[in-house]
């Protein structure tokens, strides 16, 4: 999974993203608008560690998330003064998934106070400009076509109607062929989109507030937590042990990481299968309601190609048991063919033949 982390230059986005991957890149840097910060992290899941007990298993590994922290523009004016920078919209289209870091907190470099409905507004536009400038020229482009798809064209009609009216594209519901349509341009309204506020050591415990949940949910979008990028960050680069001790003296049930991803999963409906044996354990990361042969094509192509059949034993059961023969003779190990939908928790062996 690729995710965007995206905001206005200020908002902490540097901040968030060390304390997300641990790393330590320059924070407070306003200028690199063409360096975009990579990381990696791995999803934690005790379920991966578990499997990997039972078998004996060495080699455990976890779905990854990777991250682009992307610089940001530089007004928070709440309105459009300079428009996103095509670079950065280039690395925006790249991803998966936004996350807005959204400013909670004073920044003594910044003339604007924090104003977080403001801001949620005012990035919005700035993604809807930048869509609407490439619907109409697709428009334009359409008019000097001899030939064109009547539904192409219908379809963009509406996406302008939409954006000129400050709606975002991920508020438009798309059938397959629309959809198949509009892909290749990866508008930046109708990714799916997450927003973290990064607020002052002082609100902490404060939670979201509800005004600024409201605002996100007039926008659609649905999820918004809330962190001090500047304390978890501290609280990242220590030793994990010390970690722990630290998070409790804040009243802070988890990391800022594993809250992160629990959220991420929620908005982009994800779920893992698992995969188990004595040579690896291992999470794979799927949409929720995909089918095993799809979910197979995650591990090689060559399996979805020439799927035959799963063996799925649902996580539950096999700790139960704690081995495939025994689950066989409880009746716990399901054939299953290639329109079954994978549940999140299956350990799965794929048959396969090329
Ligand atoms: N007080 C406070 N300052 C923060 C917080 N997060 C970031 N900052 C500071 O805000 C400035 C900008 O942060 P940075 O991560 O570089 O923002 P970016 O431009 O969005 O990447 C830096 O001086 C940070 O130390 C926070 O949660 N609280
Ligand atoms: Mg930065």
């Amino acid at each position: 999974m690729k995710v965007g982390i995206v905001g206005f230059a200020g908002a902490g986005k540097t901040t968030i993203f060390n304390t997300l991957t641990g790393l330590s890149a320059e924070v407070g840097g306003y200028g690199g608008k063409d360096k975009a910060n990579l990381g990696n992290i791995k999803v934690p899941d005790a379920r991966v560690d578990t499997l990997g007990d039972i078998y004996k298993t060495k080699k455990r590994t976890f779905a990854e998330v990777s991250f682009t922290d992307v610089a940001g523009p530089e007004t928070t004016d709440g309105r459009s003064a300079t428009g996103l920078d095509a670079k950065l919209v280039n690395n925006m289209r790249d991803v998966e998934a936004l996350v807005q870091v959204v400013r909670g907190f004073e920044n003594p470099a910044l003339s604007q106070p924090a104003d977080m409905a403001r801001d949620i507004a005012a990035f919005d536009s700035e993604l809807i400009i930048s869509d609407l400038i490439q619907v109409e020229n697709r428009l334009n482009r359409m008019k000097k076509e001899q030939k064109v798809n009547p539904r192409e064209r219908e379809l963009f009609e509406q996406c302008k109607e939409a954006l000129e009216n400050e709606r975002p594209l991920r508020e438009l519901e798309f059938d397959e062929e629309s959809h198949q349509l509009i892909s290749g341009f990866r508008f930046l309204s109708q990714k799916p989109q997450m927003i973290l506020l990064n607020v002052a050591e002082s609100d902490i415990a404060a939670g979201v507030p509800e005004a600024v949940a409201a605002r996100a949910a007039e926008r659609g979008i649905a999820k918004v937590i809330s962190m001090c990028g500047l304390t978890e960050m501290e609280i990242a680069q220590l030793e994990p042990e010390e970690q722990v001790e630290f998070l409790k003296e804040l009243g802070i049930e988890s990391p800022a990481r594993d809250r992160f991803i629990v959220a991420a999963y929620d908005m982009l409906d994800l779920i893992s299968f698992l995969t188990a044996g004595e040579d690896e354990c291992r999470a794979w990361t799927i949409k929720r309601g995909t089918k095993a042969q799809r979910a197979a094509g995650k591990i090689h192509s060559d399996i979805e190609r020439g799927y035959i059949r799963g063996e799925v034993i649902a996580y539950a059961d096999f700790i139960e048991y704690k081995s495939e023969a025994k689950c066989k003779e409880a009746g716990k190990l399901r054939l299953e063919g290639k329109e079954y939908i994978v549940s999140d928790g299956d350990i799965i062996h794929f048959r396969f033949n090329v």
